[in-house]
């Protein structure tokens, strides 16, 4: 092995369309604390998807005598990938060690600790606990002492203590010269040259639906608004971006911090279209002046959970005990005085009475477009997370149950419940998956979105907005086969599809 030889290879296992680039953060965090220590490099199977990845890593482990692979699970396509991957990268190279780490194995760590092929879990954030199990393996010491760790050894999972999150503003910037950072800057609906970052550790929230919790445990650890203006003009001085994403869980917690990067971006003159996650009641807080800064510094659309048209859901949801329905009507009214655009999400069909909990959800949604017709709308349904509360035992009583395998979570049905979009629960019927999809279907060809650059041509709001006139005025959703027929032809793009 030479000193160039990497110890590690971190591997991001395909999960977007072909064309969707954004930057690896979770590997580039990891990248952080591994840079002057160990030799690492990533790969990331977005990039060239028709290559075969995990052919390539055995051919370099083989060749290279390369000793660990860190390996990013997300839920869903980024599963389906990294389960068969990684069973054939071990099976291949038996004495590689692999160690898997993000938002499914935190939350299914057991499933992950008893995959023969998997040897370490690390549970939530991995900068710290990457490099000191590391360093532990290669002095030849117990993994036992390592925390934030689960694996298997005697036919038991080991969870050793937890470890807490670093602080992202004591992080070195993420090594960016370790990918090619110029295939990241996109074409997007906020601008031509598109990059993101990430600029938080968790959320302090515990929304009883959200994966987020068992990660960050209520926690949230965010950069100085100063540092950030750094990174966004160097972002523009080295790539001469447009436009940036934060992928942050909840980007606009503090509106101090809020408020500072935006003056940030004035005083630094960076021109750019801007987006991030918020939450309704917190940005509802914020002052006139706060959202001023936000619409000056170029800040377009706000990805948030409205979730739910019914108080007594939302307090299930328990989605913080402040979210009412009235504050999405009322955020929705104040976001149109300050042309920011929020992207409402909705998780409908709940039990006990999921048809009921459409409908209201519908004409809920109907409410928010006549006070704001620029507001997007995406709608899930509920994705089990293990955590406890009403609506894991709800989903538990009507008979769910996770997988217990990694084989069994990379079916293809398994993939189709994680997008959230499935009927393949319990509590959610064929009839409700049709409604959503049927009134979401009218929805969008009476108000189409803003963020397909196809739609910008002039010409076609105007078609969609006429065929769809009579469904939508006289609530007649069922078969739009000729709407589905005019989205196909442009290729209509739904807002979550393009981004979140
Ligand atoms: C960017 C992103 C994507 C990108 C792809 C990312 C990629 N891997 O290339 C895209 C847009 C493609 C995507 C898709 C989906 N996503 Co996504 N995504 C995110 C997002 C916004 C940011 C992830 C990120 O970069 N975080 C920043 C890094 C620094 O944190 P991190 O990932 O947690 O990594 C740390 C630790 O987890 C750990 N770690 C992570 N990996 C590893 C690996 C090793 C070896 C080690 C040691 C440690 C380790 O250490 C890291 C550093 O501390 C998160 C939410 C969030 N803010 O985190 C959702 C999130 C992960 N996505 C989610 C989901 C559900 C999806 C989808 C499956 C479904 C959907 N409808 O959105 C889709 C799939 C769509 C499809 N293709 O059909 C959920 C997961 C929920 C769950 N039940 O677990 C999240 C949490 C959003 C949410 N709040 O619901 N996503």
């Amino acid at each position: 092995m030479t000193s160039e030889t990497p110890l590690i290879l971190l591997y991001n296992p395909k999960v977007a369309k072909p064309g969707y680039h954004r930057l690896p953060h979770s590997l580039l965090q990891l990248g952080t604390l591994l840079e002057g220590r160990y030799p690492y490099e990533i790969v990331d199977g977005n990039l060239d998807q028709e290559r075969d990845r995990a052919g390539e890593i055995i051919e370099r482990v083989r060749r290279e005598g390369i000793r660990y692979l860190g390996v990013t699970i997300m839920p869903g396509p980024q599963l389906q990938q990294a389960v068969p991957d990684i069973k054939r990268i071990k099976t291949a190279c038996p004495d590689l060690t692999i160690i898997v780490g993000g938002y499914f194995p935190t939350n299914h760590p057991n499933t992950c600790a008893n995959d023969p092929a998997i040897d370490y879990v690390v549970l939530s954030a991995g900068e710290d606990t990457l490099p000191a199990l590391l360093d532990t393996l290669e002095q030849g010491g117990d993994p036992a002492t390592v925390a934030g760790l689960a694996f298997a050894r005697d036919g038991q999972v080991i969870h050793t203590p937890p470890r807490p999150p670093h602080h992202p503003n004591d992080l070195p910037w993420y090594p960016y010269h370790k990918v090619p950072v110029e295939r990241y800057v996109n074409r997007t609906h906020l601008g031509t040259r598109t990059l993101s970052h990430h600029s938080s550790f968790g959320c302090p929230f515990f929304c009883n639906f959200c994966a987020v919790v068992n990660m960050a445990e209520g926690k949230w650890l965010p950069e100085s608004a100063e540092r950030l203006g750094e990174l966004t003009q160097y972002f523009r001085d080295k790539w001469h971006i447009n436009a940036l994403e934060f992928h942050d869980n909840n980007f606009f917690t503090s509106e101090s911090r809020t408020a500072a990067y935006a003056e940030n971006l004035l005083r630094r003159d960076l021109l750019l279209a801007w987006w991030g996650e918020g939450r309704i009641d917190t940005m509802l807080k914020f002052s006139d002046r706060t959202w001023r800064l936000l619409r000056d510094s170029g800040l377009k659309m706000v990805f948030m959970g409205a979730e739910s048209a019914d108080d007594e859901t939302l307090k299930k949801m328990n989605k913080g005990g402040t979210l009412t329905a009235d504050k999405t009507l009322a955020l929705a009214a104040r976001a149109a005085k300050y042309d920011i655009v929020p992207e409402f999400s909705f998780i409908l069909g709940n039990p006990p009475d999921p048809h009921k909990d459409i409908e209201r959800g519908i004409e809920f949604i109907r409410k928010i477009k006549e006070i704001n017709p620029a507001v997007e709308i995406i709608m899930y349904r509920y994705d089990p997370v293990p955590l406890a509360g009403e609506m894991w035992l709800a989903a538990e009583q009507s008979g769910f149950a996770f997988p217990q395998t990694l084989d069994e979570w990379a079916d293809p049905k398994w993939v189709r419940v994680q997008l959230r979009r499935s009927a393949d629960t319990p509590w959610f019927k064929h009839n409700d998956r049709e409604l959503m999809r049927n009134f979401e279907t009218v929805l969008n060809a009476y108000y189409p979105t803003t963020t397909d650059r196809r739609l910008r041509s002039p010409l076609w709001r105007p078609v969609l907005k006429a065929l769809s006139g009579w469904r939508y005025s006289l609530r007649v959703y069922r078969w739009p086969f000729e709407l589905e027929a005019v989205q196909r032809r442009i290729r209509y793009q739904r807002p979550e599809t393009s981004g979140f």
